[in-house]
């Protein structure tokens, strides 16, 4: 995985030689860290960087396609197929069609992209995520001109998703972003974490992620992107408009009108998970503030 880095820490630039180890290992490993890992690893841990373990992050999930509860997805989600997977392109594009996984992988570089991913429900977590720049995608596809925005929907096939049985929300999953948010290199899409495959209840086999904005936004199990002039419906949005807006940046001043955003309990930790504070656009200020620049964050939240 050859990778090119924007501002971002990889795994192994916090272990001794880029080994997967989960924490524990991790510890353990701390006395035969090369200098050049310990100060990753203090790096990391001074930027809010130290990875969760892969226990956490694949049995500490939301994804009501498979049930409202935490461990739902990690107890249901195995019985949906992932294979064959294609992605049907769509909209203002110059070249749509349904694209099979395989050929959407064939043209782009897989990367770790160390992330925090912080959910609307003030808990947090960090992800080593494989992927690549949906950027890199959308341009292989051609966006024409007069595209404004990019629509996401997740796999519908209530057969292998029991919660897709329930009106928990309108289905299919749908989710969006701006054009000038979808293009942004931090942007990715991810088709695994620790160097594997995505499990199923982390939105196998391909799930959009957006460290800068609520977890919600990162939609899982991807099977269309469309290309459009207006802003899309999106799921959270359309289900409590005055609760999640289209935008839903992480923003610690504006609160839920049920809870506050200013703090977030960080998953790890056994009984004792950390409350840090919520950092602006989830610590990822420098990269993306720009985009909303003359923008009031209060009203487009
Ligand atoms: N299709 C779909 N995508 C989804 C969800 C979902 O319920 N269905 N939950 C979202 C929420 S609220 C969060 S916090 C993240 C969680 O991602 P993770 O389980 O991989 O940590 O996925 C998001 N993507
Ligand atoms: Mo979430």
């Amino acid at each position: 995985m050859a990778g090119r880095w924007r501002n971002t820490l990889k795994w192994s630039d916090v272990t001794s030689e880029g080994a997967y180890l989960d924490r524990r290992q991790a510890m353990a490993a701390v006395g035969a860290l090369a200098l050049s890992g310990i100060a990753g690893r203090a790096r990391a841990n001074e930027d809010g960087l130290a990875p969760n373990t892969w226990d956490e992050i694949t049995r500490y999930n939301n994804f009501y396609e498979f049930g409202t509860g935490k461990e739902d997805p990690w107890h249901n989600a195995g019985r949906m197929t992932t294979d064959p997977w294609a992605v049907e392109i769509g909209g203002l594009v110059d070249r749509p069609g349904t694209y099979d996984l395989a050929d959407i992988l064939s043209g782009v570089s897989l990367e770790e992209r160390l992330y925090r991913l912080r959910c609307v429900e003030a808990w947090s977590m960090v992800v080593p995520w494989v992927g690549f720049e949906l950027a890199d995608l959308l341009n292989r596809v051609g966006v024409q001109p007069s595209a404004k925005y990019v629509a996401f929907q997740t796999l519908h096939r209530p057969e292998e998703m029991p919660g897709q049985r329930s009106p928990i929300l309108d289905w299919p999953y749908v989710e969006g972003l701006r054009l000038d948010e979808a293009m942004h290199p931090l942007t990715i899409l991810a088709t695994g974490l620790y160097g594997k495959d995505l499990p199923n209840q982390n939105g196998a086999p391909i799930r959009l992620v957006v460290p800068w904005k609520y977890g919600f936004k990162s939609i899982k199990s991807v099977v269309r992107i469309t290309l459009t002039a207006d802003q899309p419906l999106t799921s959270w949005n359309a289900y409590a408009p005055n609760e999640y807006g289209f935008y839903s940046n992480v923003n610690p001043d504006v609160d839920h009108p049920r809870w506050s955003q200013a703090t977030e309990r960080r998953i790890g930790g056994g009984l004792f998970s950390p409350r840090v504070p919520t950092q602006m656009f989830n610590g990822y200020a420098e990269e993306v503030a720009g985009l909303y620049a003359g923008m009031d964050l209060k009203k487009l939240f």
